[in-house]
C-alpha cells in the first residue's frame, strides 16, 4: 500500500521549534535518559520547591507505582497566571465568543483572569471548600468555567467537570462517586441556539445526593430559576465581600488536580485521576511542540471543557504557556455551517484544533460555506478524538487550509493526559489518517494476543511500555480497578484499548477501540453503560449494544433489545426507549438503531456473541463467521431477517 505523503513545508522545517533533526535527537534522549530529559523539560514549570527525584515508576504488580517529580511542590494556577503577569499581564488570555453571533463576546487579559480566579478562589474558601475537597463543575462554555477550574487548582480543591450535555442522573452518579461538597453551575446554558436547563438538572441530580451542601450559580441567561434557601448562592453574591488576593496553595507534585469521568468497557464510568506536577509539564510541553506555539498567537481548541481535550488544551497547557485562547460557547455549524470559519476570521485564529466528526459534518454541507470566508490567518490545523479518514483529512487540508496548513492528528486519551502520538509540523512528513510518531518520552508497542511485542510493519494491540509524566494515577476511590483495567491484559505494559497498525516507516495508524467502548462523534461511551440504561426500563428484559459505522459520527449506536414477555413491541416503544436512554445518560448516548429481538445470540455458557451482533449492525451479513458454538443458531437468522429499515 502506498500512502500519500505530505512533506514538511520548507518554511516549517526552517522555523519550527522542533524540526526533524531535533525530533530525532530529543526522542532518543527522552527514551534513553528519561531522568535527564524530563529534569530539563520540567524547567518550563515554576516549582515552589524543586524536585530531586524525576521518575519513580513501575507497571508491575509487585512494585506498581507511578510518581513523577515526587518531592517537588508547585501550584498550577500560578503557573497559568501569576508568572505571566510581569511580562504578559496585559496580553489577552481568553477571547470568548458567544453562542449567538450577535451577542458581544469578551476579551480577558492575563491580569484580569488572575484577579477573577483569585476572587473566585476566595469565594470557594468562604463557602467552606478546603484543600482536597471535591468540587463538581457543570457549566456552559463560558470563561467562568476556566475560572472555576483554576480557582480549584489555586486552593488545592479537586475539580470534577461534568459535560453540560449529561443528564441529571449521569450528573448525580458523578457527584456521588467522588462525594463532592459543592457544585458550580449556571442558570442555563446556550448551545446552538438552544437552552440547556443546567440549574434545573442540578436540582434534579441533588435530590439523589446528600454530600452537596452548596451550589454556586452563575447567571448566563438571567432566567428565573428556583434557588434553594441555605444551599444555593449566586456567583456574584458568593464573591461579595471577598478580595482578589489569594495566595496559591503549595501543592505536592503528586497531589490530585482533577477527576474526570470517562467510559470504559464495564458499566460505571470511572473517575480518571490526574495529579499536578507531571500533568503540568506534560500538557505544557505537548502544547508547545505539537502546535509549535509561540506567545501572541491566537489558538482555538474547539472542544468542550467537559472533555479531557478542554482540560489539557483549552485550559492548562495553553495557559501555562501564556497563550491567547479562543473559547467558543456554541457549536461549529450554528446558525449556519459557516460559523466556525467566521469565528476563525473574526478572531484571526492561527491554530485550529477540532474533531473529525465536526470536519465530516461541515464537509457534507459543501465547500461554499468555507470558501466564502477568508481563513488567511490559519497556519496550522489539528484533529483529535477518533481516527480521521483520509478523505476528510484531504478536505480539511485542501479546502479549509488551502493546502498551506500542516495537520496534526493527535492521538491520546483521557487517561494519558495529553498527546501521545502526533506529528509535529516542522518535523513530521504527514500521511493522511496516521497519527504518525510518538511524543517525547512515549514508548508505544504493538502486541499480539499473548502479549508478545511485535516488530516491524504489523498490526496489534497498542500498549505503552513505560510511564510518561501526564499518565493518570488512579481511578478515584478504586485503585484496584485502575490496575486491573490497564495493566493486567498485557502485564508490565499500559494497555490503551486501541488497535493499531505500524507501517514500514514506523508510522502508527490507530484503527479504533478493541474493547467494548464505542466512539460516537469523538465521545467515548461504554456499551455496558447504554445496556444498563436500557434494562433499567420496565419493559426491557435484555439489551446488547454495539457500534455501527456512521458517516458523520464515526460510530453510531445500535441496540438489540429483548422485551419482557407480554410486552408489545412497536414504534411507540422504540421512541420511548430512545427518550429513556437520553434521559438516563444524555443526548450523546441516543441510540441510532433499536432492533427488537426475540432473543440474543449466546454461547452455551450464556455469553452474548457480540462479534455477530457487530457484523449484523454493520450489515456485513455474509461474514458472520462461525455460529456453531451458539446455543441456538436460529436466533441469528431472525436478527438478519428483521434488521430495521433505518439500520
Ligand atoms: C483525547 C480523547 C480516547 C479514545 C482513544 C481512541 C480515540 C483519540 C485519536 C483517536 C485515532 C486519534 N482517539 N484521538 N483515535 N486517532 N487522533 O479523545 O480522549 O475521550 O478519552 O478518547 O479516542 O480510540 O482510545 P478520550
Amino acid at each position: 500500500m502506498t500512502d500519500e505523503l505530505y512533506p514538511v513545508p520548507a518554511e516549517w522545517a526552517e522555523k519550527a521549534i522542533i524540526n526533524a533533526d531535533r525530533y530525532a535527537a530529543k526522542y532518543r534522549e527522552s527514551v534513553e535518559d528519561p531522568d535527564g530529559f524530563w529534569r530539563r523539560e520540567a524547567q518550563r514549570i515554576d516549582w515552589i520547591k524543586p524536585f530531586t527525584t524525576v521518575k519513580d515508576t513501575s507497571f508491575h504488580e509487585d512494585d506498581f507505582n507511578i510518581s513523577w517529580f515526587g518531592d517537588g511542590t508547585l501550584n498550577l494556577s500560578s503557573n497559568c497566571l501569576d508568572r505571566h503577569l510581569a511580562t504578559r499581564g496585559s496580553a489577552t488570555a481568553i477571547i470568548w465568543e458567544a453562542d449567538d453571533p450577535n451577542e458581544r463576546g469578551m476579551t480577558i487579559s492575563y491580569r484580569e483572569l488572575h484577579s477573577m480566579v483569585c476572587r473566585f478562589a476566595n469565594a470557594l474558601k468562604a463557602q467552606g471548600v478546603k484543600r482536597g475537597d471535591r468540587v463538581t463543575i457543570y457549566l456552559p462554555m463560558v470563561p467562568e468555567a476556566a475560572v472555576a477550574m483554576l480557582a480549584c487548582a489555586r486552593i488545592g480543591a479537586i475539580h470534577s467537570v461534568v459535560f453540560g450535555g449529561f443528564s441529571p442522573d449521569a450528573l448525580a452518579g458523578r457527584i456521588k462517586d467522588c462525594d463532592s461538597s459543592l457544585v458550580i453551575t449556571a442558570d442555563e446554558g446556550l448551545r446552538g441556539g438552544r437552552v440547556v436547563p443546567l440549574k434545573h438538572n442540578v436540582d434534579e441530580a441533588l435530590d439523589q445526593c446528600t454530600s452537596v451542601t452548596r451550589v454556586i450559580v452563575m447567571r448566563r441567561t438571567d432566567t428565573d430559576v428556583p434557588m434553594t434557601e441555605g444551599r444555593d448562592i449566586w456567583w456574584l453574591d458568593a464573591e461579595a465581600g471577598v478580595t482578589a488576593d489569594c495566595p496559591p496553595e503549595e501543592m505536592g507534585a503528586e497531589d490530585p488536580l482533577f477527576i474526570l469521568y470517562t467510559s470504559g468497557s464495564t458499566g460505571q464510568p470511572k473517575g480518571v485521576l490526574h495529579t499536578t506536577g507531571g500533568y503540568a509539564v506534560w500538557t505544557s510541553m505537548t502544547h508547545e511542540y505539537v502546535f509549535d506555539y509561540r506567545p501572541g498567537q491566537i489558538y482555538w481548541c474547539a472542544a468542550d471543557i467537559g472533555w479531557v481535550t478542554g482540560h489539557s488544551y483549552i485550559v492548562y497547557g495553553p495557559l501555562a504557556n501564556g497563550a491567547t485562547i479562543v473559547m467558543y460557547e456554541g457549536v461549529p455549524n450554528w446558525p449556519d455551517p459557516s460559523r466556525i470559519w467566521q469565528v476563525v476570521d473574526k478572531h484571526q485564529v492561527e491554530i485550529l484544533y477540532t474533531a473529525p466528526t465536526a470536519i465530516r459534518a461541515l464537509e457534507r454541507e459543501g465547500d461554499e460555506w468555507v470558501k466564502k470566508t477568508s481563513r488567511k490567518s490559519l497556519k496550522l490545523l489539528g484533529t483529535v478524538g477518533e481516527p480521521i479518514n483520509p478523505e476528510a483529512w484531504g478536505w480539511y487540508h485542501s479546502v479549509v487550509g488551502e493546502g498551506r496548513c500542516p495537520i496534526v492528528d493527535t492521538y491520546w486519551q483521557t487517561e494519558t493526559g495529553a498527546t501521545m502520538i502526533s506529528p509535529m509540523p516542522g518535523a513530521t512528513d504527514l500521511k493522511p489518517g496516521s497519527a504518525s510518531k510518538p511524543m517525547f518520552g512515549v514508548k508505544p508497542a504493538l502486541v499480539d494476543d499473548k502479549g508478545h511485542i511485535l516488530e516491524g510493519a504489523v498490526s496489534g494491540a497498542l500498549v505503552i511500555t513505560d510511564s510518561w509524566p501526564g499518565q493518570m494515577r488512579s481511578v478515584w476511590g478504586d485503585p484496584a480497578r485502575f490496575f486491573n483495567t490497564y495493566f493486567t491484559h498485557y502485564p508490565g505494559y499500559y494497555f490503551t484499548g486501541d488497535g493499531c497498525r505500524r507501517d514500514e516507516d514506523g508510522y502508527y495508524w490507530i484503527t479504533g477501540r478493541i474493547d467494548d467502548v464505542i466512539n460516537v462523534s469523538g465521545h467515548r461511551l461504554g456499551t455496558a453503560e447504554i445496556e444498563s440504561a436500557l434494562v433499567a426500563h420496565e419493559k426491557v428484559a435484555e439489551a446488547a449494544v454495539v457500534g455501527m459505522p456512521h458517516e458523520i459520527k464515526g460510530q453510531g449506536i445500535y441496540a438489540y433489545v429483548t422485551v419482557n414477555a407480554g410486552c408489545q413491541v412497536d414504534e411507540k416503544l422504540r421512541t420511548e426507549l430512545i427518550h429513556w436512554v437520553r434521559a438516563e445518560i444524555g443526548p450523546i448516548a441516543t441510540p441510532d438503531v433499536i432492533q427488537f429481538a426475540p432473543a440474543l445470540p449466546k454461547t452455551r455458557s450464556g455469553k452474548i456473541m457480540r462479534r455477530i451482533l457487530r457484523k449484523i449492525a454493520e450489515g456485513d451479513i455474509s461474514h458472520l463467521g462461525d455460529t456453531s458454538t451458539l446455543a441456538d443458531p436460529a436466533v441469528v437468522d431472525d436478527l438478519v431477517a428483521n434488521r430495521p429499515s433505518n439500520a
